[in-house]
């Protein structure tokens, strides 16, 4: 089967594609990368053929020796993913010693991969290896109202994650773990790779302050309705400190545990905290 004929090719333009109609791909902004399955590279191998040498990667990832993975090509723009498949994106396989990779498919005219490879392999080999496998997907957005909050909450994870909870159910159902916080960092460089390791030990969508999102999930739509959710919690938060310096009423730290009991979800005590109580409802004189 042709690459761009196969399911997990497909999931993922559809991907992109929706991604930056939501507006979280202006120009290059953004990147992602998908480990293939067995059955994922089987399906497509006539299609995979080592095109140039081995390339350093940077760094060792011997967990991920062996892995094929599709990334997107540096300096490409999501809006042309489904249009320029070839170029937009590649598929490369990681060497037996993890330390380097070859490319297999795509980055037409001379491409390569995006320049955050570093920081996606490590985040694969920490998803791999705490997941037992189940997490293929690392993607990295620029949402605009997740975004907006970093400059309006402090950027502490128990104030983050219990204001997005409070939003609407389907937070705490979507990302139970939480959502991590990074300060602001020089995007591209070992030290916010290396943040972001550290935090996707614990969670599966972390934020990039001012800058953007940095998630994993098992598949495309997984990913996909990870950020989504997240980001239009975000954009509820901002409505409604937009009109009220304080809510005047929020779920409370029993009822989350109350949801978290019906629908099992493991929601930490850190975030369940009690909160001052809510302004007491107008009432006319
Ligand atoms: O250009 O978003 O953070 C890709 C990025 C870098
Ligand atoms: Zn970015």
């Amino acid at each position: 089967m042709k690459v761009t004929q196969a399911p997990f090719f497909t999931a993922l333009i559809r991907m992109c594609d929706d991604a930056r109609k939501e507006g979280w791909h202006e120009c290059h902004g953004g990147n992602l990368s998908y480990r293939l399955s067995a059955d994922d590279a089987a399906a497509v191998s006539e299609e995979l053929t080592p095109a140039g040498g081995w390339q350093p990667i940077g760094l060792s990832v011997p967990g991920l020796a062996g892995e094929i993975l599709l990334v997107t090509a540096a300096g490409q723009l999501f809006r042309s993913t489904a249009r320029e498949p070839e170029r937009s994106l590649g598929i490369l396989e990681i060497s037996e010693d993890g330390a380097c990779y070859r490319v297999l498919w795509g980055y037409w005219d001379r491409g390569r991969p995006t320049s955050e490879l570093p920081a996606h392999l490590a985040n694969h080999e920490v998803i791999k290896r705490r997941s037992g496998g189940r997490l293929r997907l690392v993607y990295h957005a620029h949402p605009e109202n997740l975004i907006a909050l970093s400059f309006v909450l402090p950027l502490d994870e128990t104030v983050f994650t219990r204001e997005l909870w409070e939003m609407m159910p389907e937070c705490a159902m979507i990302f139970p773990a939480g959502i991590g916080v990074v300060p602001w960092m020089v995007p591209g460089t070992p030290e916010i790779a290396a943040m972001t390791m550290e935090k996707v030990e614990e969670y599966d969508i972390v934020l990039w302050a001012q800058h953007g999102v940095f998630a994993v999930g098992e598949s495309p739509d997984a990913c996909f309705g990870l950020v989504e959710t997240a980001e239009k919690a975000a954009a509820i938060l901002l409505k409604v400190l937009s009109c009220v310096s304080r809510k005047r009423q929020a779920p409370s730290a029993q009822d989350l545990r109350d949801m978290a009991a019906v629908f099992r979800l493991p929601l930490k005590e850190k975030f369940l905290y009690d909160r001052l109580p809510p302004d007491e409802p107008h009432r006319s004189a």
